[in-house]
């Protein structure tokens, strides 16, 4: 059995020294991905814990300091794009301290393995969905030792920059245990629901992926397969939330919750029998449910919705391939003003031409919809976006952050204009907004 430690570093420093709003600075959350690969190693007897950084407020010489105490044999690494710098930087000195096993894992990874692969810091990167791969790699550790693991050919996992069956790891069943929570610090997270009084609120996902194609989106193929979760399991984990952490409302933590209409009304359904429609909840969306959807939802306690409108001129929405249409999108904000839901809004700017009125159009079709908040952010690129290869080809329209991650700028705009006509837009809509 293993001592294993597992890792969610801060945000690379490099990113706060730009105060725009794509890069949400302040507030941690429990790290879902991480625990699920956690709970399966504690289910295999494993003894594992979790260390967020941000939730500390470590600085990197005291995740160190925590993480060599904890006396690890394996460390796995948690890294997006946008704390890949900070994770490879603690990686190498508890490499050089105490010469561990050291793996990564996440987004990043997916995306960016070779890159990785480079910096000749990790064992083995793994690439992909992690459950599965993780198990295996535990237990090959365990009756052949890494000489055993060097040797396997399993798509997703990288050893020596080399990955032995190419592709990524993709689950064969989506349906994994219920995330064990004892292994996150839960009741230190904010545990509120953004758009929701009732605290404390828990998150949970229920689906992985999504079936549309915006360009911004940093997605692996994988992600472009939507799978869910089995409903009577997503209610089991609802339950408990509800009886073992005392949750009074529940945030789903997905990219897209609702793309699957006929899960949708049986969750619903299925919401009302087992808690008469009491557990407030709310989730993410696409701009585009009927009536009927949202007083289902509504039925069932949605009480909340996030939607990325991004933009609504109809050159920049093909552009960015949202595919969401005007009336759609009105229709849907004022049904949930109708029906009692609450609602939030995401919109973004920096397109390469786009103009100072069609930015106009979106800050008064904004300002004009009865949503609880609003936002504007400058468009930024992450790899595995397909914008991520316009943006390589298109140097002069962007601002480079780090080798992965960009902010876009109009053509002729400066960042320091990009960043103030952010803060300008925000502070007119947060001053002009009708009242809900
Ligand atoms: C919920 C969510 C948030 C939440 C909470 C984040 C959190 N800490 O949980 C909020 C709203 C706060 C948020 C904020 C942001 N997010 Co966000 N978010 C998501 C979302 C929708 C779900 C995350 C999740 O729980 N996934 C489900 C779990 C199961 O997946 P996972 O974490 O990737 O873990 C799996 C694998 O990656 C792997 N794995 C992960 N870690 C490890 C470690 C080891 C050792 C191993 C072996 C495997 C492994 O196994 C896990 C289980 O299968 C993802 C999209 C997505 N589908 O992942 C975007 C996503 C992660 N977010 C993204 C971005 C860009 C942001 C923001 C910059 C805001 C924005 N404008 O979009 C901020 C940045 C926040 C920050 N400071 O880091 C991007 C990241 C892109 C990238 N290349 O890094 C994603 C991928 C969305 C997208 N497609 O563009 N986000
Ligand atoms: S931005 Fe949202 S709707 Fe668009 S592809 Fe990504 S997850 Fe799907």
């Amino acid at each position: 059995m293993f001592k294993i430690a597992l890792v969610f570093c801060h945000i690379d420093e490099v990113f706060t020294n730009y105060e725009a709003g794509v890069f949400s600075l302040f507030e941690s959350n429990p790290p879902l991905g991480l625990c699920s690969i956690g709970t399966i190693a504690k289910n295999k007897g494993h003894s594992v814990k979790i260390f967020d950084q941000f939730l500390h407020h470590y600085t990197l010489d005291q995740l160190v300091w925590e993480i060599k105490n904890f006396s690890p044999d394996i460390i796995g690494f948690s890294c997006t794009s946008l704390n890949i710098e900070t994770s490879i930087s603690c990686a190498r000195k508890l490499k050089a301290d105490i010469g561990c096993l050291c793996f990564a894992g996440g987004i990043h990874v997916t995306l960016c393995a070779n890159q990785v692969a480079m910096e000749h810091v990790f064992d083995f990167l793994l690439s992909g969905e992690g459950e599965e791969i993780f198990d295996l790699a535990l237990s090959v550790l365990e009756k052949s030792g890494i000489n055993g693991l060097q040797n396997i050919s399993v798509p997703g996992i990288w050893h020596n920059g080399k990955n032995s069956a190419n592709g990524i790891s993709i689950l064969s069943d989506i349906d994994q245990p219920i995330l064990d929570r004892s292994l996150m610090e839960l009741n230190l997270y904010s545990n509120r629901g953004a758009l929701l009084n009732e605290m404390p609120c828990y998150s949970l996902f229920s689906s992985r992926g999504c079936p549309f194609f915006c360009k911004f989106c940093s997605k692996p193929n994988y992600f472009k397969l939507y799978r869910h979760r089995s409903i009577a399991k997503v209610i089991l984990e609802i339950h408990e939330l509800v009886d073992k952490y005392c949750a009074k409302s529940i945030s789903f933590r997905e990219d897209n919750f609702t793309a699957d209409k006929n899960y949708l009304r049986i969750f619903c359904k299925k919401m009302i029998d087992e808690f008469d429609g009491k557990l407030p909840w709310e989730c993410e969306s696409r701009a585009e449910l009927s009536r009927e959807t949202l007083e289902l939802m509504y039925a069932a306690g949605c009480r909340g919705i996030w939607c990325g409108i991004e933009t609504m001129t109809p050159k920049w929405n093909k552009w960015i391939n949202k595919k969401l249409k005007e009336e759609s999108v009105l229709s849907f904000y004022n049904d949930c003003k109708e029906i009692g839901i609450k609602t939030g809004a995401l919109f973004m700017f920096g397109f390469p031409e786009q103009t100072e009125d069609e930015i106009e159009y979106d800050i008064n079709f904004a300002l004009n919809l009865p949503t609880e908040f609003s936002a504007f952010q400058c468009m930024a690129i992450f790899p595995g976006s397909p914008l991520a290869e316009y943006y390589a080809q298109n140097l002069d329209l962007c601002h480079p952050i780090t080798s992965n991650v960009a902010l876009a700028l109009t053509k002729g705009k400066n960042l320091q204009y990009m960043i103030e006509k952010e803060h300008e837009i925000n502070l007119r809509i947060r001053s002009n907004r009708i009242k809900v």
